[in-house]
C-alpha cells in the first residue's frame, strides 16, 4: 500500500509543490503536483533526489565528535554536554565567537525562527553567510530605496509584454530573488502573446538559448549597460507616471544630470553592448507596454553590485513599470516578513581588513579567513557552521581551510563530512529531509503571485534524530544551563508560524493554511508601493548619497581594460544545487560537467583542444581542469561552476569525491568586493590559462 504525501521541495527558490507516494519509509516516486497553485506541475531533476538525500548511506545519523583516533559517534545529551562547557570555558576566557550561516538554512523556516537563540547563547558576535557571496547588494538597494532590505519587486512574468534579465540563468537556477517555478513554460506563455525576453550573458546560457535576444557582455561591466539604458530612457524627459510620481522623493531631480554626463559610445565600449542595442532596449523598455528588467547573481557579485541593483530600480521607475502591471511588482504573501521583521541597517564592522561594510549584522564574507586567523585578542576562536560549506562556497578556499584548524572549538550542522565540517570538532546531524516541515517563509515574498505553502513531515522522525531547529534549541538550553541560566520560554517553530501568519495581512491560522495542501493562493500580484514604503518620509529614495557617489566612482573605471589575462566566471547546472547535491548517483551521472568552458579562438591561442587538460591559475591559486570548447562563451571569458572540488582528505560523500572536480574557488579572489555592500566579487576573476604541465613521472 502506497500513500501520497503534499510536500515543497526545498532544495531551491522556486519551492515546488511535489507529490511523494511513500510505501512505509520507502519513496516510490516523487512528481510534479499539477494542483500546485505556483508550480502548476513543474519540477526539476533535483526533487528526485530528495529521496537520495533521505536514503543517502553517507548521511551522518548520529552525532560525531572527532578525537585522536577519528570520528566517534557521541550521544545527543553528551555532545550537548561538552559543547557547552567548551563554549562557556572559551566565553570566560573572552575568546571571540562567531557563526557561519550556508544557503539551505534559508529554506528551513524552523530553523531560521529559532537558531538566534543558539547566537546569543554563544555570544557570537555578527554573522558570515552564504548572503555575502550572493544577494546583499540587493537588500542594500531595497533598503536605501524603499526603506526595508526585504522589500523585493519581482518581474510579474505572467502578464509582462518584455523581461530583460541582465547576469541571471533561472533555465538552471529556477529563478532566485524570483520565485517563479516552470520558468520554462511561463516564458513559453509570454512569447506566445507576443511577449519578449532578453537575456545579458557572457556566456550563451540555458536562459539565453530559450530568449528572443542575447547580448554578451564582458563580465563586471554591466554597470555601463544600465547606465545608458537609464540615460536613453530618460532623454525623452524624464518625467515619472501619475500614479507613481507622488510616490517618490525630490532626489529623483538628481537622476538625469547623474546619468548624462556620461558618454553612450564610451559606455558602449566598456561593457562590449553596441550603442545601437543599448538604445534600442531602452526605446522597447519605455515603449509603454508592460516590461521588466530584472538582475541577478551575474550582477550582485561582482564590483559594482548594489550600484547595479539601483540602476535597475530606476530603469523599472523611469519606464514606469515599477509597480504596475506586468511590470515589477511587491509581493504580498500570505506570511508578510516585511511587516514582522526589522528594516534592517547598513553599518560598519572592524575587521583585521579594516572597516568593512555591514548590511543586516553581516560580516562580510571576504574576511572570514581574516578573522579566524588574526593575530590579536579578536580572533575567532569558537566557531558555529549551520548548513553552510565555505571551504568550497567561499573565496580562496585554501585559506579558509588552513584558517578552520586554528580554531579552539568549531561545531558544525550538517548531515555530511564536507570539505568544511570535516575540520569540525563536534557535527550535529539533523534528520532526513522527508522527516520535516516545510513553510514557504522568505520565497512568499519573493512569488509571482501572492501565496503561502505549508507541508507536514512526510515521514516521522527517526528514532534518536533531530530537526536542525531542535538541535539548536537544544544546544542553547544546555549552554544556559552551564551558565546557571534559566532556560527561556521557547516558541515551537510552529506556534511562531502560526502567529506571523495570523498577524500578516491575510490573517489565515496555520490550521487553515496546512488545510490546503496545494498551497493558498491570493492571487496575481497587485499594485501596492504606496502602502508598502518604510523610508522614514514614506517615499520612495530615488538617488540615495552613497549610490550617487558610486556612480562618480564607477565613471572613474570607464575605459580600464583588462590586460593580457582572461576573464573567469561561474555557472549553474541543472543537476547541481551549489556544493550539496554531488552525493546523487542520478544528478552526478552522465559526461564531467566540472569543466573549463572556453570560446575556440581563445582556446586555439592557448594550444588547447576540447578535453585536453589546462592549467587555469589567478593571483590567489591555480587548478587543473578539463577543457570544453564552446562557442557559448564569448571570446575573452572563461567558465568553471561552483560547487566542486570533492577532492579534498576527510570527506564522507563517496559519489561526491567519485565525480570531484575542482573548485572555483580556489581561484576567487577575496580581496575583489562591492565597496558599498562588502560583497564578494565571485566573477570576472583575472586568470592565465595554458595546457597543463605534463606530470612528471617520480624517477
Ligand atoms: N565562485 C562562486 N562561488 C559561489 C557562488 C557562485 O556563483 N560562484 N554562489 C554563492 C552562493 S549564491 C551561495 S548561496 C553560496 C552557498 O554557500 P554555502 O551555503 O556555504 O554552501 P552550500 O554548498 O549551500 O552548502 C550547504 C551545506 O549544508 C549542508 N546541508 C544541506 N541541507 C542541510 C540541512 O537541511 N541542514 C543542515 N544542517 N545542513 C544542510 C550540506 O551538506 C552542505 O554542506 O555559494 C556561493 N559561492
Ligand atoms: N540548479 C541550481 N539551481 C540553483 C542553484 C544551484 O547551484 N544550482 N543555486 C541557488 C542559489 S543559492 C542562487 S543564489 C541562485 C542563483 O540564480 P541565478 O543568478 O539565476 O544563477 P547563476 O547561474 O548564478 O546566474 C548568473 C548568470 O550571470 C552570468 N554572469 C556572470 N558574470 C556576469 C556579469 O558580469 N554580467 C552579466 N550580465 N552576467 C554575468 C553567468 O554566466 C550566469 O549565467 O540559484 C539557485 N538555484
Ligand atoms: S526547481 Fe527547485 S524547488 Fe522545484 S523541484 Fe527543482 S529543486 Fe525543487
Ligand atoms: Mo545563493
Amino acid at each position: 500500500m502506497t500513500t501520497i504525501h503534499h510536500r515543497t521541495c526545498h532544495i531551491c527558490e522556486a519551492n515546488c509543490g511535489v507529490l511523494v507516494e511513500m510505501e512505509g519509509r520507502k519513496v516510490v516516486s516523487i512528481k510534479g503536483n499539477p494542483d500546485h497553485v505556483l508550480s502548476r506541475g513543474h519540477i526539476c531533476p533535483k526533487a528526485t533526489a530528495i529521496a537520495d538525500l533521505q536514503d543517502d548511506p553517507d548521511r551522518l545519523r548520529q552525532p560525531v565528535k572527532r578525537g585522536a583516533d577519528g570520528w566517534q559517534v557521541i550521544s545527543w545529551d553528551a555532545a550537548f554536554r561538552e559543547i557547552a562547557q567548551k563554549v562557556v570555558a572559551l566565553q570566560r576566557e573572552g575568546a571571540r565567537a562567531a557563526f557561519y550561516r550556508g544557503n539551505p538554512g534559508a529554506h528551513d523556516y524552523a530553523l531560521s525562527t529559532q537558531s538566534g537563540y543558539l547566537q546569543r547563547a554563544v555570544g557570537a558576535r555578527g554573522t558570515f553567510s552564504a548572503s555575502t557571496l550572493d544577494q546583499i547588494p540587493h537588500h542594500y538597494a531595497q533598503y536605501q530605496m524603499y526603506g526595508h532590505v526585504s522589500l523585493a519587486a519581482v518581474p510579474d512574468i505572467d502578464r509582462t509584454q518584455m523581461i530583460v534579465i541582465v547576469g541571471g540563468n533561472p533555465m538552471a537556477s529556477n529563478g532566485s530573488l524570483w520565485t517563479v517555478p516552470d520558468f520554462r513554460n511561463r516564458v513559453k506563455e509570454m512569447q506566445a502573446r507576443g511577449g519578449r525576453l532578453v537575456v545579458i550573458d557572457p556566456r550563451r546560457t540555458e536562459t539565453a538559448k530559450v530568449a528572443d535576444e542575447w547580448h554578451p557582455v564582458l563580465p563586471g561591466t554591466d554597470t555601463a549597460l544600465l547606465v545608458g539604458i537609464l540615460q536613453c530612457v530618460l532623454a525623452e524627459g524624464g518625467s515619472l507616471r501619475p500614479g507613481l510620481a507622488e510616490l517618490v522623493d525630490d532626489s529623483w531631480a538628481q537622476v538625469k544630470p547623474a546619468v548624462d554626463g556620461f558618454d553612450l559610445d564610451e559606455l558602449a565600449d566598456h561593457c562590449g553592448i553596441e550603442a545601437a542595442t543599448i538604445r534600442s532596449l531602452a526605446t522597447e523598455l519605455a515603449s509603454g507596454k508592460p516590461t521588466s528588467i530584472y538582475g541577478r547573481m551575474g550582477v550582485s557579485v561582482c564590483e559594482f553590485g548594489a550600484l547595479n541593483q539601483w540602476l535597475i530600480q530606476l530603469i523599472n521607475l523611469a519606464t514606469g513599470n515599477l509597480d504596475r502591471e506586468g511590470g515589477t511588482m511587491f509581493p504580498q504573501p500570505l506570511l508578510d516578513l516585511v511587516g514582522q521583521v526589522g528594516k534592517g541597517n547598513i553599518r560598519t564592522v572592524e575587521t583585521a581588513r579594516g572597516t568593512l561594510p555591514s548590511i543586516m549584522g553581516e560580516i562580510p564574507t571576504i574576511a572570514f579567513a581574516d578573522e579566524l586567523t588574526r593575530d590579536d585578542d579578536q580572533r575567532i576562536r569558537t566557531l558555529f557552521v549551520i548548513a553552510g560549506n565555505p571551504v568550497l562556497s567561499a573565496p580562496d578556499g585554501e585559506r579558509t581551510e588552513e584558517a578552520l584548524q586554528k580554531l579552539d572549538l568549531m561545531v558544525s550542522m550538517d548531515m555530511h563530512i564536507t570539505e568544511t565540517s570535516t575540520h569540525a570538532h563536534y557535527i550535529l546531524p539533523p534528520c532526513g529531509p522527508l522527516e520535516k516541515d516545510h513553510y514557504t517563509f522568505f520565497f512568499g515574498p519573493l512569488a509571482v503571485r501572492n501565496f503561502g505553502a505549508y507541508s507536514p513531515a512526510t515521514l516521522p522522525m527517526e528514532e534518536g534524530a533531530k530537526a536542525d531547529w531542535e538541535i539548536a534549541a537544544d544546544l542553547a538550553q544546555s549552554i544556559l544551563a552551564e551558565k546557571g541560566k534559566p532556560a527561556p520560554n521557547f516558541d515551537t517553530p510552529r506556534e511562531r508560524l502560526d502567529a506571523m501568519l495570523k498577524a500578516s495581512p491575510a490573517g489565515m491560522s496555520l490550521a487553515e493554511v496546512e488545510a490546503q495542501p496545494n498551497g493558498v493562493d491570493l492571487g496575481p500580484l497587485q499594485p501596492c508601493l504606496k502602502d508598502r514604503l518604510l523610508t522614514s518620509d514614506r517615499l520612495l529614495h530615488a538617488a540615495p548619497p552613497e549610490l550617487l557617489e558610486e556612480l562618480h566612482r564607477f565613471a572613474a573605471r570607464l575605459g580600464e581594460v583588462p590586460e593580457g589575462s582572461l576573464s573567469l566566471i561561474g555557472r549553474r547546472h541543472v543537476r547541481s544545487n551549489n556544493s550539496w547535491l554531488h552525493n546523487s548517483r542520478r544528478l552526478v551521472k552522465g559526461p564531467d560537467r566540472c569543466t573549463l568552458m572556453i570560446n575556440p579562438d581563445d582556446a586555439q591561442a592557448r594550444g588547447l583542444e576540447d578535453g585536453d587538460m589546462a592549467q587555469v591559475a589567478s593571483r590567489v591559486g591555480e587548478v587543473e581542469i578539463v577543457v570544453e570548447i564552446t562557442d557559448d562563451m564569448m571570446p575573452g571569458v572563461v567558465s568553471i561552476p561552483h560547487g566542486w572540488g570533492h577532492h579534498r582528505a576527510g570527506v564522507s560523500w563517496r559519489t561526491a569525491a567519485d565525480h570531484a572536480g575542482v573548485s572555483i574557488n580556489d581561484l576567487t579572489d577575496p580581496e575583489r568586493y562591492d565597496r558599498l555592500t562588502g560583497n564578494a566579487v565571485l566573477n570576472g576573476t583575472p586568470v592565465t590559462v595554458e595546457p597543463a604541465r605534463e606530470a612528471v613521472a617520480p624517477e
